[in-house]
């Protein structure tokens, strides 16, 4: 009689489609199901909003596109590439946000890694060596110029860059892209990176009516991120433990003095902060899974579950974390962009032996 009732039971969640409990938890279904719901829901496709936004959501796609292998997500993330150059041209040198040039640089210089097409790697270079040429200056001894005609020395244009050059050697096989890259992190350890804590200042500035250098001493998670990949980038080039000891602080200062080892529930005002943390676990991983390091693993997860937990009816997910996802649609899609960026890249952190 009791096997009976199983079966009856059996043939019910068959009937209703509940899928068992062990495929509704794999991280990888999780994401899947976020990614969808967000790319759809938001017309991710169509490339509407802001150049730096789409190019960090790009950046999300590819991740899709690494970590799972479906196709599905190259022949996407194509059609956005193939969207954003209708909307902003093919040279995007009249935007003075170098910061911008560089995200679009990582976008395209990854797409070619992923994709194998030489278009995108071309691009990469062209526009990198250009903006290059005119962002970086001897001010405040070296480093990047964070907007064309500003004095600003920003931790997210000089971080990107670092990422893109190490790329940019990797694909090319010229090492000068090292050597730049060697460049700016060394430079700065002077006012952006502080290799003791670990800790990523926001920029660094001329004030004009002291005379001395100014630094905005804010740290954000896309800073610590791009830092963090840079990091981990050089240590693999160049062997020196210095860039190792680096990495390692600079993750343990966002999990551990940020958050104190909690739920990332901030940066959600105005257009750009909601869209940080994707960039941050993107170089999660890259620390985690190419160094083989545990620091991160259970942060991670933990920010994985609260994230997944809080999704809304319809599997949207805003930037914080720790907070219900409020019923329809939250405005920004960047921000919903960023747990879709945390269940896809923690996928080989969280499924790792
Ligand atoms: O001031 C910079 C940076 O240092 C700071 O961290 C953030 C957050 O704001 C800007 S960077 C955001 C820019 C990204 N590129 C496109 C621009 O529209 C946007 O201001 O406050």
């Amino acid at each position: 009689m009791k096997s009976f009732h199983f079966l009856i039971f059996l043939a019910f969640l068959f009937i209703v489609n509940v899928e068992p409990v062990s495929a509704q938890t794999s991280p990888s279904l999780i994401a899947d199901k976020a990614f969808e719901a967000w790319y759809t829901g938001y017309n991710i496709e169509s490339v509407e909003g802001f150049f730096w936004d789409n190019a960090e959501m790009m950046e999300v796609v590819l991740d899709a596109y690494e970590v799972t292998k479906d196709p599905r997500y190259k022949s996407r993330f194509e059609a956005m590439y193939k969207n954003f150059i209708t909307k902003n041209g093919a040279d995007w040198q009249d935007n003075k946000y170098n910061d911008d040039i560089a995200w679009m640089v990582l976008v395209s210089v990854r797409g070619y890694f992923l994709t194998g097409s030489r278009t995108y790697l071309d691009k990469a270079k062209e526009q990198f060596d250009k903006m290059y040429e005119r962002a970086y200056s001897y001010t405040y001894g070296g480093g990047m110029l964070w907007y064309h005609t500003k004095t600003t020395k920003n931790a997210c244009i000089n971080g990107p860059s670092m990422v893109a050059c190490c790329y940019l050697a990797q694909a090319t096989g010229d090492t000068t892209y090292y050597n730049k890259a060697i460049s700016l992190y060394t430079w700065s350890k002077l006012y952006l990176l502080d290799a003791a804590t670990g800790k990523v200042n926001d920029a660094v500035d001329l004030d004009k009516k002291t005379g001395l250098l100014k630094v905005n001493r804010w740290s954000s998670t896309y800073n610590q991120g791009t830092y963090l990949g840079a990091a981990t980038m050089l240590y693999k080039y160049t062997k020196e433990t210095s860039y190792l000891e680096e990495a390692t602080k600079i993750a343990l200062y966002i999990r551990d003095e940020m958050y104190k080892g909690g739920v990332m529930n901030n940066e959600d005002n105005g257009n750009d902060l909601p869209g940080f943390k994707g960039i941050f676990v993107r170089y999660a991983r890259m620390f985690t899974v190419e160094l083989n390091r545990t620091e991160l693993t259970d942060w991670l997860q933990l920010n994985a579950k609260a994230a997944w937990d809080n999704r809304n009816s319809q599997d949207l997910i805003h930037t914080k974390w720790a907070t219900k996802t409020e019923e329809g649609k939250p405005r920004s899609a960047f921000g919903c962009s960023t747990a879709v960026s945390l269940l896809m890249n923690t996928i080989p952190v969280l499924t790792k032996e």
